[in-house]
């Protein structure tokens, strides 16, 4: 159908690309190119830096705005009228899906950018049609222009949508802020083709093919799970398998899944009218005189409500436009048979529904069709499982409520991060868990701040001890989803404190120490304190005096506060910071490197003086295998010197591979004498054999660099330390 047009415009260079995922230049090659204009920097952001869009959404008139949402609810426009009259729950499948991509193994994905108005999103199947969703949203977005972001606007309407159909909600908080580009860090799978073209499904347990992480869909172009089914196979045990394994991904557990789905689809309908393959192509790939739409449907077609988006036909429930419990009261009266929608689908219908229990049509009210469910549905009450959870909403809706109130404010802000980041007057009060509350904390005086570093430099600590430890605390942290960072401590709980990449033995003993030497510091403060009192003692010896500034005021999490399980996903496969493999990945392990330091946030100088300067320092991870270091590019590690530049890209050393250690492992001898002098990894010699960066590494080998390059280092070193303190923004 055109989702792409045709051809496969894959042409491998090494099947490297593939691994690292298909670009929107794989999927429309002919697509202007506007990316040689964001060269050197050059922010496609119209916003502009000084742009602040808390401020410019405190400014916001929000109740005047719910009002206009809420109004446009049922003000149906003729080239898009609303199925009943009312557009909510068009809406809130636009808001399900904004948020719905947000996966746990990265962060990436989810509501908070507003990607859903970009390539590939705008154009992935499941997305089908939603382009008309946020247009009918243009001119109240015109409106309120800088004081609601889009992301934020997508959001609060499928809330406002809920309430206006008489649904529960727990809260909205807004400060999503718009990006003006496509998120090309995000890994959407390397597939050639889509779910609307017969891509093979992501878990075949036979074949022994399991979901690859981070991916949380089944098939490319799709949300979730496909709803006719494992690839279109309408069985729905298997589809039950395939929910549970994409919604956890999702951070979901089985009753929020069952909340979400069956309390979505008491509204609205699925569209399945005509055959697929009388659909133009997706907005990426449309005809300019569209201008953005995809999906054409002749006018005709539309408003006689002959539209086809999933392909499936029908309303779930007998009320589609009024929250309420006949989704389970359907589900359960009945028995579903297979049949097919009239585009071709399969999907289930109630045998001999009683004539109450029949949908109105979507133009006709006074016209009756048969409800339906979708295999995904079927799932909740085949699932023995999902099953239970299902017939106790049934006979609870309060229970359900509640259930999918919270379930729906966690998918929409699950990637907002701490509660300080939510703005606007209907935030909920309460902690929830999954926000990983943090107890506001303290500011330490400086006095205080002093004594203890003192303390700290003459406790028989190392440097290396003490960066490692403020590194493993602080670098957790994730810019897609906002978790992890040193605020709350987090790092003396398991399961941070037993990871292998933190070295658990010295791990433990840096922090019964610092604990022992804190006084009324907290441990999240005394943990950056003392890393970054080891940075100013290694700059010292350098021959460098700086100071390297700590904000203390980071709170200490308890127990109680932190779900164990839910920081599982946040341990790194490998951290080139700290020269660390756990598992080698389907990408090269450098390409590991570039993935932390994009989650960091960092710019390629900084990601470049950070490795040089750990290396310097000595904080790397023990290596598994060897009882010596690797990487550690210098004869005088803790001090805070340009060595790993300087030997690394000194010509009397000839590198060569390990050969046992499968490419991963180096060493380093002297050209004349043949001695060897280093071992190093991929990503350590990488900042030598790739050419850019090299050309940063020169820089900081270069002769009159050398306190440019400390003053690099602490100034990339404290952005990482501080990278979660919204609290001071
Ligand atoms: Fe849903 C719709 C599937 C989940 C909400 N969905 C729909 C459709 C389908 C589906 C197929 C149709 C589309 C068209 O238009 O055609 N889902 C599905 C699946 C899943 C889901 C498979 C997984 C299991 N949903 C969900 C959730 C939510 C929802 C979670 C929320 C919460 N949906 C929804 C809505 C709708 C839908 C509201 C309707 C829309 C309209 O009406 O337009």
């Amino acid at each position: 159908t055109g989702s792409m047009g045709g051809g496969c415009p894959f042409h491998g260079d090494g099947g490297v690309r593939a691994l690292l995922g298909r670009t929107n230049k794989d999927w429309w090659p002919d697509a202007l190119d506007l990316h040689i204009l964001t060269q050197g920097g050059r922010s496609p952001d119209p916003m502009g830096e000084d742009f602040d869009y808390c401020e410019a959404f405190n400014a916001l008139d929000y109740a005047a705005l719910k009002a206009d949402l809420k109004a446009l609810m049922t003000d149906s426009q003729p080239w898009w009228p609303a199925d009943y009259g009312h557009y909510g729950p068009f809406f809130i499948r636009m808001a399900w899906h904004a948020a719905g991509t947000y996966r746990t193994g990265d962060g990436r994905g989810g509501a908070s950018s507003g990607q859903q108005r970009f390539a590939p999103l705008n154009s992935w199947p499941d997305n089908g049609n939603l382009d008309k969703a946020r247009r009918l949203l243009w001119p109240i977005k015109q409106k309120y222009g800088k004081h609601i972001s889009w992301a934020d606007l997508f959001i609060l309407t499928g809330n406002v949508a809920i309430e206006s159909m008489g649904g529960p909600v727990f809260g909205f908080g807004g400060g999503r802020k718009d990006v003006y580009e496509p998120e090309n860090d995000i890994y959407w799978g390397s597939e050639e083709e889509w779910v609307d073209e017969g891509v093979e499904t992501r878990i075949i347990p036979d074949e022994g093919k399991a979901l690859e992480n981070p991916l949380a869909a089944i098939q490319m172009g799709l949300i979730y799970v496909n709803p006719e089914g494992p690839g279109g196979n309408p069985d729905p045990l298997q589809s039950a398998r395939d929910m549970r394994e994409t919604f956890s991904r999702m951070a979901m557990n089985d009753e929020e899944t069952v909340a979400l789905t069956a309390g979505g689809h008491a509204f609205g309908k699925c569209h399945g009218a005509v055959p697929a393959d009388q659909l133009s192509g997706s907005p990426e790939s449309e005809a300019l005189q569209l201008m953005g739409f995809g999906w054409a449907t002749d006018a005709e077609q539309i408003e006689k409500g002959h539209i086809t988006t999933s392909g499936l036909e029908g309303a779930w429930t007998p009320n589609p436009t009024q929250w309420g419990g006949d989704y389970f009261r359907l589900l359960f009266k009945y028995e579903y048979e297979l049949v097919k929608s009239p585009a071709g689908a399969q999907q289930w219908q109630p045998v001999d529904p009683d004539p109450e229990d029949m949908a109105p049509d979507a133009r006709d009210p006074s016209k009756k069709v048969p409800t339906m469910m979708t295999t995904a549905d079927m799932a909740l009450k085949m699932d023995p499982d999902y099953r239970k959870i299902s017939e106790r909403f049934r006979d609870d809706q309060a229970a359900l409520d509640d259930a999918f109130a919270r379930a729906w404010f966690k998918l929409c802000h699950r990637d907002m991060g701490p509660r300080v980041r939510y703005l606007g007057p209907d935030v909920p009060s309460e902690d929830l868990i999954w926000q990983d509350p943090v107890p506001t904390g303290r500011v330490a005086s400086d006095t205080a701040v002093d004594i203890f570093k003192d303390k700290v430099l003459r406790s028989g600590l190392s440097v290396r001890e003490l960066v490692k430890a403020a590194w493993a605390s602080a670098s957790t942290y994730r810019k897609s989803d906002h978790r992890g960072g040193a605020n709350g401590a987090h790092i003396r709980m398991e399961p941070m404190k037993s990871w292998a990449v933190n070295d658990p033995e010295e791990l433990g003993k840096v922090l019964a120490k610092l604990d022992e030497l804190r006084d009324d510091i907290s441990m999240a403060d005394a943990i950056v304190i003392a890393g970054s009192a080891a940075v100013e003692k290694a700059a010292k010896d350098a021959g460098f005096d700086i100071a390297v500034p700590v904000t203390t005021g980071r709170g200490d999490a308890t127990e109680e506060q932190t779900d164990a399980e839910s920081f599982e996903p946040l341990e790194p496969f490998a951290d080139g910071f700290r020269n660390y493999l756990k598992t080698k990945a389907s990408v090269k392990t450098e390409d590991m490197l570039i993935d932390r330091a994009s989650l960091l946030g960092l710019s390629i100088p900084e990601m470049t003086v950070l490795v040089g300067g750990m290396r310097a320092l000595g904080a790397v991870s023990k290596h598994a295998k060897h009882g010596y270091d690797i990487g550690v590019l210098t004869d005088r590690p803790g001090q805070l010197t340009n060595d790993f530049f300087v030997n690394l890209l000194d010509m009397g050393t000839k590198w060569a591979t390990v050969d046992e250690s499968g490419d991963e492992e180096f060493v380093g001898t002297d050209r004349a004498s043949g001695e060897e002098k280093w071992h190093a990894t991929r990503t350590d010699l990488v900042f030598g054999s790739n050419s850019q960066l090299r050309a940063v590494a020169e820089v900081y080998a270069e002769n009159g660099n050398e306190e440019k390059f400390v003053k690099d280092f602490v100034a990339a070193w404290t952005k990482v330390m501080d990278a979660d303190r919204f609290d001071l923004t």
